[in-house]
């Protein structure tokens, strides 16, 4: 009797009508595939979850010592899935990918590539705690991946990373959870050369669920590959303060008591936390956090930083380098809740092409963009901007300006000291509570507006505009 694939059942169950089929699926395996129950769960039997995360220390070489057997006798996932609902794009290439890269990593026993998680909330400030680590350990002589997310194309923080001189590949169109097999891909892509020491990834910052739909099963089915760091949830404190204060919070941070709800999953699932922005905080605020974030998450560890100053990044680089074992924390969570929380954010991303005669200072447009649609969503009084952020290009200069809420100010996170004229791109990324439309036309007004203030010319503006879908996770490991 061999041990019953749960990887490749949940595969399966995403494309029954698949021609790839594994030929020695037996009989039972193809019964659960077609009753493809929303709750059926495939089960390793006598090893659970539990097993697999307790596995974890031997991580760090020792898997090194287990014959190559291939993939299926050594993946164990619990996994739920729900075939009416699952994507079907993927299905089919990714056994085949979790081969090939279960063969790469045989072949190359001892470099398997640490694998990092950053969530939080939009605006929590991942992408530049992201950048941070990944100078630093560059610096240490580490190869190193990045990969980004967003539910839509054009995304600022690949760009911004990018203009940083970092590896990064971007998984667009769809949350990791929901795309997991891009996920592999896109890592697959960045291991192209050689597979990079760390790979630092960051979700979408209105997801959740991520130990359960990311982190567990990259443990369990590409776990000869990676090596799954802690999971760190960093926290956004403007919202953070007033989400974590209580019942009444609701109508202070701005956000449907189901987007709070996602906020707060986000802490809850984490290994350790981390509180942002601590070049903003007094000792008192950081105090008064730490113990909301202890209360909330009782036992789990939290570290002050600031990804801007560097502060607290190396005690970061400590966790993540920590034996302690990844994805520990498996939610309890109402996926009601979770997607009516998602669909509270109007979404959009617009490019536009813009042309200058004279030379313009790209901080000051990235700046003046931010201002005005962030004054118009404020003075409209309906919404809450989760992270408006704005990347502007020219040339081979870049500005990146953002703003986390309704009351705080613009600001630059990435200057690009410069004056150019010529073509300039500008990229707006906008979450903001409100509907998708209309934060779609405020955005298109304001960007012409500007761009007739300043006498630029615009060659052209495009905009996708969305509230995200309920989230549909590709796999989903249900028990502990
Ligand atoms: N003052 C201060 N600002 C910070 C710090 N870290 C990040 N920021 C700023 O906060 C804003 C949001 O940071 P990002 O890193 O883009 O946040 P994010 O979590 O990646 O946002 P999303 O990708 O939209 O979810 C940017 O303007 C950053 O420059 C910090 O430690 N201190
Ligand atoms: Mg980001």
């Amino acid at each position: 009797m061999g041990q019953r694939r749960g990887f490749i059942d949940s595969e399966y169950a995403r494309s029954p009508n698949s021609t790839t089929r594994t030929p020695e699926l037996d009989n039972e395996d193809a019964r659960t595939r077609q009753r493809g129950r929303p709750d059926s769960t495939t089960r390793t039997p006598g090893l659970d979850n539990e097993d697999a995360r307790t596995r974890q220390p031997e991580r760090g070489g020792q898997h090194g010592n287990r014959p190559c057997n291939g993939l299926r006798s050594q993946v164990r996932v619990t996994i739920r899935s729900d075939p009416s609902t699952y994507p079907t794009r993927f299905a089919g290439a990714v056994s085949a990918r979790v081969r090939f890269l279960t063969r790469r990593r045989c072949m190359n026993e001892n470099s398997k590539t640490r694998f990092v998680l950053i969530g939080g909330f939009l605006g929590a400030g991942k992408t530049t705690l992201i950048g941070e680590l990944a100078r630093r350990y560059m610096a240490a002589g580490k190869r190193v991946g990045i990969i980004t997310n967003d539910q839509a194309d054009d995304l600022v923080d690949t760009l911004n990373l990018r203009s940083q001189g970092f590896d990064v590949g971007e998984v667009a169109g769809a949350c990791f959870c929901c795309s997991f097999d891009d996920l592999v891909s896109t890592a697959e892509t960045l291991s192209t050369q050689r597979p990079p020491d760390v790979l630092l990834a960051e979700p979408v910052g209105s997801c959740t669920d991520l130990v359960a739909t990311v982190i567990l099963p990259l443990q369990q089915l590409l776990g000869e590959r990676f090596e799954l760091a802690p999971f760190g949830v960093l926290l956004k404190p403007s919202h953070g303060r007033r989400i974590l204060d209580g019942e009444s919070s609701s109508a202070r941070s701005g956000f449907s008591a189901q987007a709070e709800y996602i906020f707060r999953k986000q802490l809850e699932e984490a290994d350790y936390l981390m509180i942002g922005r601590l070049d903003q905080l007094n000792d008192q605020e950081v105090s008064s956090l730490k113990e909301k974030l202890e209360s909330l998450n009782e036992g789990v560890p939290v570290i002050a930083i600031s990804p801007r100053r560097g502060d607290g990044v190396e005690g970061v680089m400590g966790y993540i380098e920590s034996p302690m074992i990844a994805g520990r924390r498996l939610l309890q969570i109402d996926y009601d809740t979770y997607a009516d929380g998602e669909a509270d954010l109007g979404w959009v991303n617009l490019t536009a092409m813009l042309r200058a005669d004279e030379p313009v200072e790209l901080d000051t447009l990235a700046h003046d963009i931010v201002a005005s649609v962030a004054e118009r969503i404020a003075a409209r009084n309906e919404g809450q901007i989760a992270h408006l952020k704005v990347s502007v290009l020219g040339g081979d200069a870049q500005a990146v300006a953002s703003v986390v809420s309704n009351d705080t100010g613009v600001d630059i996170g990435l200057a690009a000291n410069r004056s150019v004229s010529g073509r300039i791109q500008m990229i707006v990324n906008a979450r903001v509570s409100i509907d998708p439309q209309v934060l779609e036309e405020i955005c298109r007004q304001r960007v012409s507006g500007l761009a007739e203030s300043r006498r630029l010319e615009v060659e052209s503006i495009s905009a996708h505009s969305l509230r995200p879908g309920r989230p549909t996770p590709t796999h989903r490991v249900t028990q502990a």
